[in-house]
């Protein structure tokens, strides 16, 4: 009797075994040397968010869900290309740091060097995923396809358009057509430079826009399709990181009616190398505001970049200091941060955001 029941025992635990195993065994997808090979760096946000209702789509958890689960919830992916997926962080975007994107673009750099690597996929929160994806364009030379991708809505969500968003990124990062372009964004079927691309909106899928480049191209059933031949933004330079252990502090500062002249100087005392101002219009800063950044640059030689608050638009060199031209503020600090810690003097940073 008892060596009966120690024989069923033993049935039964083989048999777990065996179930666990074969599950284990689908849910890694054996290699196909037929597809590509993307790497997914994962970095958190909404894309891998959980809300306690399928309903909720403005408070929820950021950065919840890890990369292997965002992989497995599209099995569609295995089709397209060999997945090896990173976790590097998991946390709102809002909260990512300069060292966290130095990293990050580090880690990039080594991925793209292995021969049997073709292309890059980076999952991360949409709120400062321009700032992130800008700093990519500028460090990582390469023409593997570099794709940031982001959600508008947690994973846990009704329509909830990470998954169809990672499917594409991975499309796009497998396919040759996207080679050559640069660091790409991509959300919402809707392919855009990093350059360029900006989020407009702080709700809507659609969220993310370039209005003065326009989209570089669609998504139609995971094949993306493009307007241009591969070209990348006029003028656009490489920043070579490999050296750089700390970026520097570069603070941009807001303008307004009546805004305090004052805090450019507390910012330079509190440390900041470099500043950008979100002009008002084109290029405007207040008189007075104007005297105290004047006094910076010649007390402290720090170079002062005048970008706009406005949405579109052109900081042109009808200002005291150098004019982003077309970049937003928050693109053209990472521009700034690069320069200074590659030695440019504020005259070749003039020439870096001139765009001929
Ligand atoms: N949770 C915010 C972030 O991580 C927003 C988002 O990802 O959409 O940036």
């Amino acid at each position: 009797m008892w060596g009966f029941i120690v024989t069923c025992g033993i049935f039964l635990v083989l048999l777990c075994q065996l179930r666990l195993l074969s599950k284990r065994k689908s849910k890694s997808t054996p290699y196909n040397a037929l597809l590509p090979n993307v790497t997914v760096f994962a970095m958190g946000g909404t894309i891998a968010g959980c809300a306690n209702s399928s309903l909720e789509i403005v408070n929820y958890i950021p950065g919840s869900v890890g990369i292997e689960k965002l992989i497995e919830a599209v099995p569609a992916i295995k089709a397209i290309a060999n997945i090896n997926g990173v976790q590097v962080t998991n946390m709102g975007s809002e909260n990512l740091t300069p060292a966290d994107v130095l990293k990050l673009a580090k880690l990039i750099l080594a991925e793209v060097a292995k021969p049997n690597v073709h292309g890059i996929v980076i999952t991360h929160g949409t709120d400062s995923l321009e700032e992130t994806a800008m700093f990519l364009d500028l460090t990582i030379s390469t023409a593997k396809p570099i794709v940031v991708v982001g959600a508008m809505r947690p994973s846990t969500a009704i329509g909830a358009d990470g998954p169809m968003n990672l499917l594409n990124a991975v499309a796009v990062a497998s396919s040759n057509q996207s080679m050559g372009r640069g660091t790409l964004v991509l959300l919402n079927d809707r392919i855009g430079s990093a350059f360029y691309t900006t989020k407009t909106n702080g709700n809507t899928l659609d969220t993310f826009k370039s209005y003065e480049a326009g989209s570089l191209g669609i998504v139609l059933n995971q094949k993306p399709f493009y307007f241009f031949s591969p070209a990348v933004p006029t003028g656009k330079v490489f920043f070579d990181i490999y050296n750089i252990k700390q970026l520097p502090r570069v603070d941009i500062l807001y303008g307004y009616q009546g805004l305090n002249p004052k805090l450019a100087e507390s910012a330079v005392h509190l440390g900041a190398k470099g500043l950008v101002l979100a002009a008002m219009g084109a290029t405007s800063w207040t008189d007075d505001g104007n005297e105290v950044i004047s006094s910076l640059i010649r007390e402290h030689n720090i170079p002062v970049v005048y970008s706009h608050r406005t949405a579109e638009g052109y900081s042109s060199n009808s200002c005291l200091g150098i004019p982003s031209y077309f970049l937003n503020p928050q693109k053209a600090r990472y521009m700034l941060m690069l320069a200074i810690s590659s030695g440019y003097s504020i005259r070749d940073i003039e020439g870096l955001f001139s765009i001929k």
